[in-house]
């Protein structure tokens, strides 16, 4: 460990034993240490004796609980200020030199202007505390798709959370200083005072600064911030896509595996379908699914033409309200040990509990440590999260740590919507494909601070996400479609219809393989499809429907086609493509209006 005194904040800090031999990065730290004049300096090396012993200090201070050592060994609780619970997505900032490059999509603030009232937080901020610096890598630590990080941070339970989530410490800063480049994260959780928060990113300078909050899509910076802000931008400069897509792996009674990469908003069932188990039938004739990643997928064409695949993280930060042995068997085994769980309930044994799951025990005690009471507030908060490496997943795909990346067969968006969309439908091309994500609507979730239930366009489920202008991402996906390409089909699903009882028709969860099946088989030409205007979809028989009672309205509603619905949709969505002006490429508006010709 490397401790240096308070006088080191007027000298530049000599690089310790534990320090780099890249300057840049050395140079960086003792700025920053400058800037912010903690007590301590701590350079991370992810072995399991820093993490006891972080983990330790925060038992002795609180900022953990332990849970129940016989039924969650290794297993802690966090409970953050009730301020704090979720992404802020009005206080995130792309600081770009020219404002249209960040777009109408984000929040921007002119560079020097960003960094001058960020370094104004900054300033003294580490003050008592321990600063912390954290090489990370963000995919496996040998792929040419990987790229790496250093998060600077006062928060030993980011510290804790990005050993889980990242591939963490040494490994990562001998490839940084291999490569001599790196993004700069820096984070201060501040006084966690709301109106001193601020998640800037600068994709210029590969650079972020957040101060004022600890949860994790503001704090662990290798997550939403580096993996898809920063990296977003970068990738439309070198070539490749980063996106908020889960990645799984199909294998079929035949030992074939399709990977297939799904775009869903924040809390909308990305890990549950990740983690899929089939429905029994489906396991007896073989049927398996293999889990790659559950939020980001970076995806490159390989030689052969093909896009090949990274999930860049390591853990899932996944939401826990809803988790039950029905929705994600998988993930609950993941959860038995060695795990983070933030702002759950906890039963009188202190073992972690949230609305929905199914194990028999009840609350005692609710996220904010009060005694739970349902009239007052629910156990766990709706966007409480688990925290737990992907090698605790029973169904981890070992093709997840191939350096070269899994081929992608099929790209899936989708979203939550109550009427009009159904079950499952395919592009007719790429440029449709395009447009089909570019369109994507869904209503809000609580995984980020605002109302709940509103219907809002977010695009390749990357509205919160996409670091530059969304105009000229929508043309960096279109120039994917070179001569040689080999590119995946594109399909659009919807688990969320609702009928006129406003419950859900379609069951989800395991049911969702058998829309899996149909997607495949349209990959390989063996399942047929109807041409219509909005894509081809499946006939109610070329899904394999065997052991579901759907009634006459859920399958008109599921496998139907609304005309007049779908017209008044395409004008919208024509509406929002010309909101961002002359940038929109000529090619989705051209789409846009040949399938609004296409509909009469
Ligand atoms: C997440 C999110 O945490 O999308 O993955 O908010
Ligand atoms: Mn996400």
């Amino acid at each position: 460990m490397n401790a240096i005194s308070k006088e080191i904040d007027r000298s530049p800090i000599a690089p310790g034993p534990d320090a780099t031999r890249l300057k840049a990065l050395n140079d960086w730290v003792a700025e920053v240490a400058v800037l912010t004049g903690p007590d301590r300096i701590q350079w991370c090396d992810g072995s399991d004796a820093e993490n006891k012993s972080l983990i330790d200090g925060m038992l002795a201070d609180g900022t953990l609980l332990k849970l129940n050592e016989q039924t969650h060994p290794n297993s802690f609780l966090h409970r953050s200020d009730p301020d704090d619970v979720a992404r802020v997505e009005h206080l995130t900032f792309v600081c770009t030199a020219q404002e249209d490059d960040a777009g109408p999509n984000n929040h921007w603030l002119a560079p020097a202007e960003a960094h001058a009232r960020m370094d104004a937080l900054f300033k003294g901020c580490m003050a008592g505390r321990t600063m912390y610096v954290i090489p990370y890598c963000m995919g496996p630590i040998d792929s040419p798709l990987s790229r790496c990080g250093v998060e600077i941070t006062d928060s030993p339970y980011v510290v804790a959370n990005m050993r889980l989530m990242t591939r963490m410490g040494a490994p990562a800063l001998a490839r940084i200083e291999r490569e001599g480049t790196f993004v700069k994260g820096l984070h201060s959780t501040g006084e966690l005072d709301p109106e001193r928060r601020f998640i800037m990113h600068f994709p210029e300078e590969l650079t972020i600064k957040s101060f004022g909050s600890g949860y994790g899509g503001n704090a662990l910076l290798g997550k939403k911030c580096h993996a898809l802000r920063i990296a977003s931008h970068q990738a439309r400069g070198e070539g490749w896509l980063a996106e908020h897509m889960l990645i799984l792996g199909v294998e079929n009674p035949q030992g074939e595996t399709h990977y297939i990469a799904a775009a869903f908003p924040s809390a909308c069932g990305k890990t549950n379908l990740a983690m899929l188990i089939p429905p029994q039938g489906y396991r007896d004739a073989g049927w398996k699914v293999w889990t790659v990643g559950d939020d980001i997928c970076w995806m490159r064409p390989g030689e052969d033409g093909r896009l090949y695949a990274i999930n860049p993280e390591a853990g899932f930060f996944g939401v826990a309200p809803g988790t039950s042995s029905k929705s994600n068997p998988n993930a609950l085994a993941c959860l038995q040990r060695d795990a983070i769980f933030t702002n759950v309930g906890v039963t009188a044994d202190n073992q972690p509990w949230w609305e929905g799951l199914d194990n028999g025990q009840q609350p005692a005690t609710d996220w904010r440590g009060e005694p739970y009471d349902p009239a007052k507030r629910p156990a766990a908060h709706p966007n409480s999260r688990f925290t737990v490496s992907a090698k605790a997943c029973p169904s981890y795909s070992p093709e997840a740590e191939n350096p070269a990346g899994v081929p992608i067969s099929a790209i899936v968006f989708g979203g939550r919507r109550a009427s009009l969309v159904p079950l499952v439908f395919e592009a007719r091309d790429w440029t449709h494909g395009v447009l089909v994500g570019a369109s994507m609507g869904s209503e809000t979730t609580a995984a980020a601070a605002g109302a709940v239930g509103v219907m809002r366009r977010d695009p390749m489920a990357m509205k919160p996400f996409c670091g530059y202008n969304f105009a000229d991402y929508f043309a960096h996906w279109l120039s994917f479609d070179t001569p040689g390409a080999n590119l995946p089909k594109v399909f659009h699903v919807n688990w969320f219809r609702k009928g006129d009882d406003g419950k859900f028709l379609w069951p989800g969860f395991g049911d969702n393989i058998r829309v899996i099946e149909w997607m495949i088989g349209r990959v390989t030409g063996s399942a047929r499809a109807v041409e219509t205007p909005i894509g081809a979809l499946p006939g109610e028989d070329d899904l394999d429907l065997d052991g579901l009672e759907l009634t006459g309205e859920a399958r008109a509603k599921l496998f139907g086609y609304e005309r007049d619905g779908w017209h008044a949709e395409l004008q919208a969505i024509g509406d929002y493509l010309r909101d961002y002006g002359p940038r929109m490429p000529r090619g989705l508006l051209d789409e846009q209006e040949r399938i609004v010709r296409s509909l009469g």
